[in-house]
């Protein structure tokens, strides 16, 4: 989908019922795939993100739903000094948090040494929230990460062919016929108890941390944190973290998993993760596939639909972004053995 328009006159009403009157410039911010984010710079000096929700995602009950949420897990982090998103005014679907302007935001890791910091900030997140105190965390978007429900939403939009560009498709459906079989293995581990339930991120990419001059991380985009298992948060992890390039590179030539950058991701969360089960454990390469396998089945199921779900730059940009991810996958496997013995050897000498 298009991002969304708005005058300057709309948002300036937004940030003056949020008691903001000195604002000196908006500007359009990051590249997440899902909500409207603008900069906001004011004459006190201070800056702003001012995001609006995507409403096509949240109604307005999950809106309200996603603000409780929110409050809970931000207000509890605080409590324990980590530093996440600080909200100075939530009027949904707008939202208004401090600008953290002291850092950066990769689409890509540039050194061995950062995908140790991307696996150590999200064992930290995952130990940080793993005494969040009762009642069980509400499900804002359910069965996110439910990769067979992802294989039936590709399904139907390929019978419902709204945009009949399902024949445009046929390499990219055998691609995801061949792992199907398999497409339900966690969920299915999930569901006997083999796999335990925690509170995750649901969207660990890369571009979802912000790297703090001062050598710290701070994870934000905490729409999705729900119940569900770290396997995704691992999985999302080695999808971005170890990629050679951006998820929308569309030389395939040049994408493909960097084995020096998993070892250094699976080093950084396997030494903050002492929480992991032997079933966790066994399942942290495969995780890796699975995760991107479901991002890729859900660009292009978005492509399939007309392109409603994700913001889109170009026509083909969800295509692209599916040719992608499946090129990532097979380098995954590929690695797969070499992978294993590299979580093998991170386990051996802890
Ligand atoms: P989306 O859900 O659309 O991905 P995000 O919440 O991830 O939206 O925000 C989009 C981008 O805006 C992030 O990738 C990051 O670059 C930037 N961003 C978001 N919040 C902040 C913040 N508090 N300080 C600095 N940059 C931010
Ligand atoms: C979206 O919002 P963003 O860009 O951080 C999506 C994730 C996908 C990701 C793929 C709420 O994340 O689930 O994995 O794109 N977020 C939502 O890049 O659907
Ligand atoms: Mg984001």
């Amino acid at each position: 989908m298009e991002r969304g328009v708005f005058t300057a006159n709309e948002i300036d009403s937004v940030l003056e019922s949020m008691g903001i009157t000195d604002r000196t410039a908006i500007t359009r911010y990051g590249s997440g795939h899902i909500n409207d984010t603008f900069k906001v710079d004011t004459s006190s000096g201070k800056s702003f993100i001012l995001q609006r929700v995507n409403t096509a995602i949240f109604d307005p009950q999950a809106q309200e739903l996603l603000k409780r949420v929110l409050l809970k897990v931000t207000s509890f982090l605080k409590s324990k000094g980590v530093k996440t998103l600080d909200f100075v005014a939530y009027e949904a679907p707008w939202r208004l948090y401090s600008y953290y302007g002291d850092c950066t935001v990769n689409e890509v890791v540039v050194s061995p040494l950062q995908a140790y910091d991307i696996g150590r900030a999200f064992a930290k997140f995952h130990n940080d929230l793993s005494d969040l105190p009762p009642p069980r965390l509400e499900e804002v978007l359910p069965k996110f990460h439910d990769t067979l429900e992802r294989l039936k939403a590709l399904d139907e939009a390929l019978s419902n062919d709204v945009a009949n560009r399902a024949a445009l498709v046929a390499d990219e459906l055998k691609f995801v016929e061949k792992r199907r079989a398999q497409a339900g293995r966690i969920v299915s581990l999930m569901a006997s108890g083999e796999i335990p339930e925690r509170v995750i991120h649901n969207d660990s990419k890369i571009n979802n941390l912000l790297f703090m001059r001062d050598g710290s991380a701070v994870i934000i985009d905490l729409d999705t944190v729900m119940p569900g298992s770290v396997l995704s948060d691992f999985g999302d992890m080695v999808r971005t973290a170890t990629a050679s390039a951006a998820e929308d590179e569309a030389d395939l030539s040049k994408v493909y998993s960097k084995k020096e950058y998993f070892e250094e991701l699976s080093r950084g969360y396997i030494s903050g993760a002492a929480f992991l089960t032997q079933a966790e454990i066994d399942n942290l390469v495969f995780a890796g596939q699975l995760s991107t396998f479901e991002v890729g089945v859900r660009f292009l199921t978005d492509y399939i639909n007309g392109d409603t779900y994700f913001h889109t730059s170009y026509p083909e940009h969800n295509l692209v972004r599916a040719r992608n991810q499946f090129k990532m996958v097979e380098s995954l496997e590929e690695n797969a053995e070499e992978y294993e013995k590299i979580v093998k050897e991170l386990f051996t000498k802890k």
